[in-house]
């Protein structure tokens, strides 16, 4: 397992590389070149200066979150051609700088979704991403966009791009003609345009869950269960195609069952990267992103990460959102201080297994 951290970049970060540094166990980043609209080329010197930076902190970057998938791909549109061509191109340029894992996702529009970025956990004070369906109310998908955005501490959101949501009312009534079925039609076009690629690179595509796990405003959502990416895993069957299991996002559906689905795929050799945290379900389709610890919230992190050591030790992990603690602003989720206590909780929990398992 090799433990890694979110880091948006020097100009988009409130926490600086020197800082994760310093965090026991850590080994590297999950990065990204936060300023990359969906569909554009990663060109080799923008990599290279990335890159220099991080390797010059101390840190590999070996993984890379996200490429963002251009919403033609995801449509079907025949502009999709050349998106997917450049997304080929971005794959052979991050390749040549050591990247093994490119993170993504198939969601229509909207990345991520939550109906509070702050909220405050009555227990303690701290704040953390908070999720209630009914709170959407008649809030229509681009007043939930606008809040997110005005919300966010003057940070772009990763998913909220505000390039890509400038023609979102447009994109919103095309999809309603698009089915669950389209989309993974559509879903395969595009990795039979990339996997080869990947597969002659050495690169291994990781496809994030939907986040809610469960359709929302209607769009067709198809990565959200076992089910879900049994039918991924087999549209294209390649060891580069892969999924990101994020232990939240699936888990902000009680039915699924975490570490029996880290199983499944772990054993499958398909998982190629983890974000693991805790959720806390405070109803149907209502909870709240919880600290890392078991008993804060209702996953087992315990189970989870012993179910990684039994079938998938060689992944890369990193702690998801934090709350925010101890006074700290940031970008929601991506502070300093909760997400190094929880590299140092589930770093804490590896070594338990695996002297145990000795
Ligand atoms: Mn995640």
């Amino acid at each position: 397992m090799k433990m890694t951290f979110r880091w948006y970049g020097a100009d988009s970060d409130s926490v600086t590389l020197q800082q994760i540094r310093q965090i026991p166990g850590m080994t590297g980043l999950m990065g990204v070149l936060d300023d990359k609209a969906a569909g554009e080329v990663w060109t080799e010197e923008e990599i290279k200066a990335y890159m220099d930076e991080v390797h010059a902190a101390g840190l590999a970057c070996e993984v890379i979150e996200s490429v963002n998938v251009h919403e033609d791909i995801k449509m079907g549109l025949p502009t999709r051609d050349q998106y997917i061509e450049n997304y080929r191109t971005t794959i052979r340029n991050l390749a040549k700088y050591g990247v093994k894992v490119i993170v993504y996702n198939f969601m229509p529009v909207f990345d991520w979704l939550r109906t509070d970025l702050a909220r405050v956990i009555p227990e303690d004070g701290s704040n953390s991403l908070y999720f209630d369906e009914a709170e959407l109310g008649d809030m229509g998908p681009l007043e939930i966009v606008k809040s997110t955005i005005e919300n966010s501490n003057g940070f772009t959101l990763p998913g909220w791009e505000p390039k890509r949501l400038a023609e979102l009312e447009t994109t919103l009534e095309r999809y309603k003609s698009i089915t669950p079925e389209d989309l993974r039609a559509n879903y395969k076009y595009f990795l039979e345009g990339i996997i080869p690629t990947c597969e002659e690179c050495g690169v291994v595509m990781a496809c994030h869950p939907d986040d809610p796990a469960w359709p929302i405003f209607g769009l067709p959502r198809i990565a959200h269960s076992q089910e879900d990416f049994d039918k991924i895993v087999k549209l294209y069957d390649s060891p580069c195609n892969t999924l990101c299991l994020c232990t939240g996002s699936l888990g902000s559906d009680p039915e699924n069952d975490i570490p029996s689905i880290i199983r499944h795929f772990g054993g499958m050799g398909r998982i190629g990267a983890m974000h693991v945290r805790n959720i806390k379900y405070l109803g149907k389709h209502k909870f709240r992103e919880s600290a890392h610890l078991s008993s804060a919230g209702d996953l087992d992190l315990f189970e989870i990460m012993k179910a990684v050591y039994e079938s998938c030790p060689d992944t890369y992990i990193r702690p998801d959102h934090g709350r925010m603690i101890w006074g700290e602003t940031g970008r929601p989720g991506y502070g300093l201080y909760d997400r190094a206590l929880g590299a140092t909780y589930l770093n804490g929990l590896w070594e338990a297994i695996e002297k145990m398992s000795r």
